[in-house]
């Protein structure tokens, strides 16, 4: 089997190198592609503080496919399982309803650095890097559908407080990981029906956030972002962190913006949205999902739209300012296996964007041979990108193509069934 991967991948290179383009050289490019496993498809979005709890804030996981996980050990096993199936090195994003509470339970205005020791800890061992969310949602002083922008100050200040501390927490993964966490600010506020108050909430955003950053973090441990959101079930009618709040927020203040590809109208795309930000942004960060209607959460597939999404970060030449999450939770599926079918589909997309013959293209843009242009990239959409995509996990040591269902399907019977 591995000889005929190695023999597909010789003749792609082949085929490759006639358009211009150094397969050898893509694939050093996709082995630095890290790509954050959110923590929260393990379990759906459930965590530890309160494991009987609802899930709020206009987000819900259907499905009821069992072996969820449990406990925190159940959780670091399952990306454990998962990253063994997946070709590089990854980071793992955690919410902070993931924290070790076993020594006593501890609000989310209370939270420290130490309920997330295990969490660092697991990533030293599993050789990944963290991200870190503070959870406005699925708390008693979230259930009116505020948090931050809430109209009372107090619990505007039971919010910042937590944000507060869940920066900090970043900061320490950071640091001990040698590598800047991620901390990402989404909140659910917004309302089912129409209010005669979208200024009044969105200026208390505002001033909220501007209480939280004045406190400066280390840039070399930790990096904030900030995530807007078109309508959540709940909130159809206003959501006070809308894009144009957000997009306004972080250029104004330079801090990086998220984009998460469910957050916006089904007709509308973030792959477009890349070359604009980059000129006024410091950095993205994306939330890779899929949204189907009024669902923002399905498991990524290789869709266009994710395609389009990885040429435009190609194009730009912006891997190194352009960092790449997933946020999807699907309960009706095993959920290792929408976490391997994710990254994997993520990864193909940015392989063919690498893989794309950019001077070519160019070179037909720039003398106005816009016909060759067109035929070149229809012609590039099937060239053996997948034979170069099978020769890296063969390289890196995991299963080829459709092995990992076995693989799976296994970790099913032996693990995830008896829970
Ligand atoms: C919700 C946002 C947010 C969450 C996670 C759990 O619509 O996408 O990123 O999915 O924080
Ligand atoms: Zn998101």
């Amino acid at each position: 089997m591995s000889k005929q991967i190695e023999q597909a991948y010789a003749a792609a290179k082949d085929r490759y190198a006639a358009l211009g383009v150094d397969t050898d050289k893509a694939l050093a490019e996709l082995q630095k592609l890290s790509i954050s496993l959110h923590c929260w498809q393990t379990d759906d979005v459930t965590g530890f503080e309160n494991p009987d709890g609802d899930l709020t804030g206009g987000i819900q996981a259907t499905g009821n496919y069992p072996g969820k996980a449990h406990t925190i050990r159940e959780v670091h096993a399952d990306l454990k399982k998962a990253l063994s199936l997946l070709p590089g090195s990854h980071r793992v994003n955690v919410h902070a309803i993931y924290g070790d509470f076993s020594s006593g339970k501890a609000d989310r205005n209370r939270i420290e650095p130490k309920h997330f020791q295990g969490w660092i800890d697991f990533a030293k061992e599993a050789g990944v890097k963290l991200d870190f969310n503070c959870t406005c949602f699925s708390h008693p002083l979230s259930d009116d559908g505020f948090t931050l922008s809430h109209p009372k100050k107090e619990i505007r200040e039971f919010w910042i407080e937590h944000v507060q501390r869940c920066r900090a927490i970043a900061e320490e993964m950071g640091k001990q990981l040698g590598s800047p966490c991620i901390h990402n600010i989404w909140v659910p506020d917004g309302s089912k029906d129409s209010t005669v108050n979208r200024l009044g909430y969105r200026q208390n955003l505002k001033n909220s956030l501007d209480e939280i950053f004045k406190t400066k973090r280390n840039p070399a441990y930790m990096k904030d972002c900030i995530e807007s959101k078109l309508f959540g079930i709940g909130s159809e009618s206003y959501v006070v962190g809308s894009h144009e709040f957000y997009m306004g927020y972080g250029v104004a203040n330079q801090v990086m913006i998220t984009l998460d590809s469910g957050h916006f109208h089904p007709t509308e795309v973030i792959s477009d949205k890349i070359s604009s930000l980059l000129l006024f942004a410091p950095e993205i960060m994306l939330h890779v999902s899929r949204g189907v209607r009024w669902d923002s959460d399905h498991v990524v597939t290789l869709s266009d739209e994710l395609l389009a999404l990885a040429q435009e970060i190609i194009r730009a030449d912006a891997l190194d300012r352009v960092h790449v999450g997933l946020d999807y939770f699907d309960a009706s599926i095993n959920r290792i296996g929408a976490y391997v079918v994710g990254v994997r589909a993520t990864q193909k997309a940015f392989l063919q964007a690498i893989l794309e013959p950019i001077e070519q293209l160019r070179d037909c843009e720039a003398n106005g041979r816009n016909f060759q242009r067109l035929a070149l990239l229809e012609e590039d959409k099937a060239l053996p990108w997948n034979d170069v995509y099978d020769y890296f996990c063969l390289k890196n040591g995991v299963p080829v193509g459709t092995d990992y269902i076995t693989a799976i399907e296994q970790y099913e019977k032996d693990v995830t069934s008896k829970r």
